[in-house]
């Protein structure tokens, strides 16, 4: 019988609504299901929003305490969806409390957290895993699979973008996300650490950078109201303003500790953009291309391929791909943003499962934040910055 594992999940947000999602779909793509994710309690801020998220989501219960939701021995996993602040004391209790726990990334505001948080996870013996979910993408799968089967030889160079447009407008509010104290960094540790744990993921560690960091709306107006919309946020030329002490825009160069080179470049200020996540690498039998706004796509060309047919070709994602026997039938009919979660929660469900730590876990989490840290350094310094 496939275990059913009950899940306690705090925060009722964006990556609350999409976690809840994976949750109930997971067993129906991937069966049998390795257990079977019970949605027992939400947590969010107050009792009359976790109550309105149990109802929407599909808990079974709301609280507004996650201490002591944490601390209860029916609770398997603990999902940690919150703004980033809360991260490493959330994850540190319910480590100690022997909890399976996914946390959203990045994995914390500074590295000092994410190493507290990997040590009491280590400790606690318990299963870990950092939500990058776009490794989970069946094209970046695949772009991985070419790469460790040597189709594209040895890699020489990463260039990785991740480009959105929802804080362009300085109007758009002084949500937590602009706010160091709460988030940590700006575009570097929510969207640059995607990009990082992608080039982890398909290169190797990065070992130097060389980063400018820009912050181009220095103030922006106080928000009303509690909840985070991104983009959809009402805009306020007339509203008090505050300070923003975090960056917008980070471009870098990059060395691998494999020798690779490359660049990395996020923002949230480059109007027409969306979620322009691309990858391209060049390897010295081929290379890979990949942009996230056509995720059922793999670009790729082999240098040995026929010099009359030598050019970038397609490749459609589907069945004969990674997760392809759990996702749909045909390539083309479709992955979403919610099906790398639902892939993420299969990934973390079959670790658990099968004691086997996954990846990113909180430990891939620090390396990725001692990455975020060099370039926050070097968009300082101006210089070469290592990973330390
Ligand atoms: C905002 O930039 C955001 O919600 C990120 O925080 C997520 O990680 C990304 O996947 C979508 O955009």
């Amino acid at each position: 019988m496939t275990k059913v594992m009950n899940v306690a999940m705090i925060g009722g947000g964006f990556m609350g609504k999409a976690h809840a999602m994976a949750y109930a779909s997971m067993p129906m793509f991937f069966w049998p299901a390795p257990a079977i994710p019970h949605r027992k309690v939400v947590v969010d801020v107050t009792d009359g929003a976790a109550e309105e998220a149990r109802r929407r989501f599909g808990f079974d219960e709301a609280s507004s305490d996650w201490r002591s939701v944490v601390a209860r021995p029916d609770i398997d996993v603990v999902d940690i969806c919150t703004p980033n602040n809360v991260h490493a004391e959330i994850a540190i209790a319910a480590a100690k409390a022997g909890k399976h726990i996914i946390c959203e990334k990045p994995l914390a505001r500074t590295v000092e957290e994410a190493r507290a948080m990997t040590e009491a996870a280590k400790a606690a013996g318990i299963i870990h895993m950092v939500a990058f979910n776009y490794r989970r993408t069946p094209a970046v799968a695949l772009a991985k699979k070419y790469i460790e089967e040597g189709r594209i030889g040895r890699i020489l160079n990463f260039r990785g973008t991740y480009l959105q447009d929802w804080s362009a407008d300085e109007n758009g509010p002084l949500s937590w996300r602009f706010q160091k104290k709460i988030a940590g960094s700006g575009t570097v540790g929510d969207i640059g650490t995607h990009v990082v744990d992608l080039a982890h993921y398909l290169v190797g560690p990065i070992a130097e950078v060389i980063a400018m960091t820009k912050t181009y709306v220095t103030t922006r107006p106080i928000q009303q109201g509690g909840v985070d919309k991104l983009g959809a946020s009402e805009k306020s030329a007339d509203a008090e303003r505050a300070p923003v002490d975090v960056d917008d825009e980070v471009v870098s160069m990059l060395r691998f500790g494999n020798g690779a080179i490359g660049s990395l470049e996020a923002t949230r200020n480059a109007w027409g953009r969306n979620n322009f996540i691309t990858l391209e690498i060049h390897g010295t039998k081929g290379s890979i291309h990949f942009n996230y706004e056509r995720r059922d796509e793999l670009q790729v060309m082999f240098a040995d391929d026929p010099a009359d047919a030598r050019g970038f070709r397609t490749v459609y994602t589907g069945p004969a791909h990674p997760y392809g026997g759990g996702l749909w039938p045909i390539p083309g009919l479709g992955i979403g943003y919610s099906e790398t979660k639902i892939v993420e929660c299969f990934d973390l469900f079959t670790a658990i499962a099968s004691g086997k730590q996954p990846s990113p876990n909180f430990e891939d989490g620090l390396l990725t934040e001692l990455v975020a840290d060099a370039l926050l350094r070097s968009g300082e310094t101006g210089k070469w910055e290592r990973v330390e």
